[in-house]
């Protein structure tokens, strides 16, 4: 079986650098990160529009991980990471103006792409406040029509992280045991 890819999205601030830094085997590529500038006289640092990490599987297959830039003027960004992806992981920030609308939105954004693979969303922040429950999520996405996994998680915690990765995976196939 070849390599898997993972799409992690979501509005700014909700954990997708912090996630895709969690679960990474190695150091990885972010957005924000520095970028060495050889002339020192242009602007010293650069706006990497994606993250991009991996993780094993079974410490055999190689899932990259790939994070789709939060603002919404990267959109064109979003069809070129989920070519042939395996599932889509959206993030939302629990403290966010309102959660339940950007579920909404990028429900509506990715929405080809999670009718063709699956889809689980973790809930960040909620360690903050708990502004809203894990049962208006689950309102919001069935009344939109769409199925998958919802689980509270901290996308500083290696745990929380791997559990929603292994949660879309067992969505895609509920026969298989993955230990990652
Ligand atoms: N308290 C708390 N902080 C969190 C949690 N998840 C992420 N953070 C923090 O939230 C901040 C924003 O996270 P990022 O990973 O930068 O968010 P992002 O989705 O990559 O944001 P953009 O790249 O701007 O779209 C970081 O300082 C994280 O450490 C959480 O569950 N609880
Ligand atoms: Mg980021």
């Amino acid at each position: 079986m070849g390599d898997f890819k993972i799409i992690f999205a979501g509005p700014v601030g909700s954990g997708k650098t912090t996630a895709i830094t969690t679960l990474s085997d190695e150091p990885p590529v972010c957005a924000n990160q520095k970028a060495t500038d050889m002339t020192g006289n242009r602007k010293s640092e650069t706006i990497v529009a994606m993250d991009y990490g991996t993780m094993s599987l079974d410490g055999r297959e190689k899932i990259h991980l790939y994070g789709a830039p939060g603002q919404e003027h990267f959109d064109f960004m979003w069809d070129i990471l989920t070519t042939n992806g395996l599932g889509l992981i959206l993030l939302l920030d629990n403290t966010g103006k309102d959660p339940l609308n950007d579920m909404a939105f990028f429900l509506k954004s990715f929405k080809d792409y999670i009718a063709e693979t699956a889809i689980a969303i973790g809930i960040t922040q909620t360690d903050i406040t708990p502004l809203l429950t894990m049962d208006a999520y689950h309102t919001k996405l069935k009344a939109l029509g769409f199925n998958g996994a919802i689980f509270e998680v901290d996308a500083r915690n290696y745990n929380d992280m791997s559990y929603l990765v292994q949660a879309l995976l067992f969505t895609l196939d509920p026969g298989l045991e993955y230990s990652v």
